[in-house]
């Protein structure tokens, strides 16, 4: 008898012989098959509350591994949800995959059950977006979407997967099974000739700068980073948060990009991030350098910075990177000088951020907080640590240091730190993984404290509550003035009861002596855990010079 296999069969096969068993996902009618499919299958489900917490920990997957992470969501509803939390995913260059179930095929522009245009919804935030519309080859288009995704500059993918394609059953022999070769594609190096010519622009300059894309915000890209400074004798720092050249983690980072004379754009977009490389921001005569695995990128560069571009190639921006190491070998390096006041620049805080302590009783001060907080994180050589946005976090992100850091990043988006943190512990088995977020933050996805229960995945959360939204608040007091304040206000919620109560544990705390033994507990407590800290409400620290 000939033997036969459904389409859903054929999807998880292919993920299984991938070896991308961990997927993040939430029921749902176009799926079911899939799930049915997994069954007998070597795949791990991680069942979530809401789709975006599903991306969110296939981002925090992706970005920890460097594979790609697996979402799987059902149609209509289950894919708009899912969308909103690959705009993080694009931000930071994470490879990923999010596979949506779909209305079936036949009942297309008819108005069919949850039928909406995916693939088009997805677009904008993806590297690629398409829908599968064969079953003998949707193995192909699952390897596609992963080859796209992690090549070049790495990326979310959709792929759409009409419930018909998954339900249809085909013969054995009829499939056309994804080759190893399928999943890849050959990375693209830089030439030894172009590493030469750009150690040699580097070499003429006084004052160079490297400035790293996102996708080198993980232990293996910071490595790489601390290599060619030491190598090159080079600053080199990685541009991956939206408040551009305020970037809390870099200090004064402003005033060396605008002092340097060459900078090297390392994979990295010149965008918003980087004022698009405008004088004022950078000196008028500083010259650029790009390399990146985006012809689209090199054009953009070339129309921002005219005859000030020196010298451009498109390379995958790690392998760019290990060439120019190899190129540098027994080269002389560069004046120290330069490094060390760019290394001064990066670590500058404001005077007081050691010594600031609360003003109001029953209320830390956010520096009393991380000032706390920092020497947990160096305990354990691979601590995760995960910082959202809003000031709360901003302070976190300027006061911890941690090589397995993950932030909200370019998109700017609030809300994913708890299912990233999620995420993590499933890539993390031993390690603590502390979230950093703002109470406002942590009513986007709270309900995942119950998946981290549920599937035993232990983080520490720390909550910093001003019952507000700060970071807008700030802005209105900024830009509309101290007596134009609205709509930003919060009540002051116990929400280390709702990790109680949704099973993890709690900690409420009103006082800056009273942290060190909460962290103690809720690390302690080995389960997911919230600790919620009263705070003043103070902007995130602004170095000046
Ligand atoms: C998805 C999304 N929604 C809204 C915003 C705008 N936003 C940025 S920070 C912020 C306030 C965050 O408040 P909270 O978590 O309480 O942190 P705080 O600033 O108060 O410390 C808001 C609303 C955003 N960046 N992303
Ligand atoms: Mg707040």
């Amino acid at each position: 008898m000939t033997k036969t296999v459904r389409g859903a069969d054929i999807v998880v096969r292919t993920l299984e012989r991938a070896g991308h068993t961990k997927i993040f996902t939430l029921s749902g009618n176009h799926i079911m098959s899939l799930f049915d499919a997994a069954i007998d299958s070597k795949l791990d489900l991680f069942h979530v509350r809401h789709e975006a917490a599903a991306v969110h920990m296939a981002d925090a997957f992706g970005r920890l591994t460097g594979r790609p992470g697996i979402a799987w969501v059902t149609g209509g509803p289950g894919h708009a949800n899912a969308v909103g939390a690959l705009f993080t995913a694009l931000g930071q260059e994470t490879p990923m995959v999010l596979l949506s179930g779909h209305t079936e095929t036949d009942q297309l522009g008819i108005g069919g059950f949850q039928e909406l245009k995916q693939a088009e919804m997805a677009a904008p935030v993806t590297k690629a977006s398409w829908m599968a519309t064969d079953t003998a080859s949707v193995g192909k288009d699952v390897a596609k979407a992963i080859r796209i995704a992690t090549s070049g500059r790495p990326g979310p993918v959709h792929l759409s997967l009409p419930s018909d394609v998954l339900d249809a059953v085909v013969t054995e022999d009829a499939v056309a099974w994804p080759t190893d070769a399928d999943f890849t594609a050959p990375a693209i190096g830089l030439s030894n000739v172009a590493a030469d010519a750009v150690l040699g622009l580097i070499a003429a300059a006084k004052r160079p700068l490297i400035i790293g894309a996102p996708v080198l915000a993980n232990r293996p890209g910071r490595a790489l980073l601390t290599r060619l400074e030491t190598a090159l004798g080079v600053p080199a720092v990685i541009s991956e948060g939206p408040r551009s050249f305020n970037d809390a983690t870099l200090g004064l980072y402003g005033d060396i990009a605008a002092k340097a004379d060459l900078v090297v754009l390392l994979g990295k977009a010149l965008d918003f991030t980087l004022k698009f490389g405008k004088a004022l921001w950078f000196d008028p005569a500083c010259r650029f350098i790009a390399l990146d695995p985006e012809g689209a990128l090199i054009e953009r560069a070339a129309m921002f910075k005219g005859p000030n571009l020196a010298f451009a190639c498109i390379a995958d921006t790690h392998p760019a990177g290990e060439t120019l190491l190899a190129r540098a070998a027994g080269r002389p390096k560069a004046d120290t000088g330069w490094l060390a006041e760019a290394h001064a620049a990066f670590a500058a805080r404001p005077a007081d951020m050691a010594t600031v302590v609360s003003k109001t009783p029953g209320k830390l001060h956010p520096a009393e907080v991380f000032r706390t907080l920092a020497p947990y994180l160096s305990r354990h050589p691979d601590t995760v640590l995960i910082c959202d946005g809003g000031e709360f976090a901003q302070w976190g992100q300027s006061m911890l240091r941690n090589d397995r850091r993950m932030i909200n990043g370019v998109a700017g988006s609030i809300g994913g730190s708890l299912p990233m943190a999620t995420g993590a512990r499933v890539v993390e088995p031993d390690a603590p993984v502390f979230a950093v977020l703002g109470d406002g933050t942590f009513g986007f996805h709270m309900a995942e404290i119950e998946t981290a229960v549920r599937l035993n995945l232990p983080f520490v959360a720390v909550v910093g509550t001003d019952a507000r939204w700060n970071a807008e608040y700030n802005l209105q007091v900024r830009d509309y003035g101290p007596n134009r304040t609205f709509g930003c206000e919060l009540n002051a919620t116990r929400y280390d009861m709702v990790a109680t109560a949704l099973g993890g544990h709690g900690e409420l705390v009103e006082s800056a002596a009273a942290l060190p033994a909460a962290i103690d507990r809720a690390l302690a407590s080995g389960k997911p855990a919230v600790i919620n800290v009263m705070i003043e409400s103070i902007p995130s620290p602004v170095v000046r010079r």
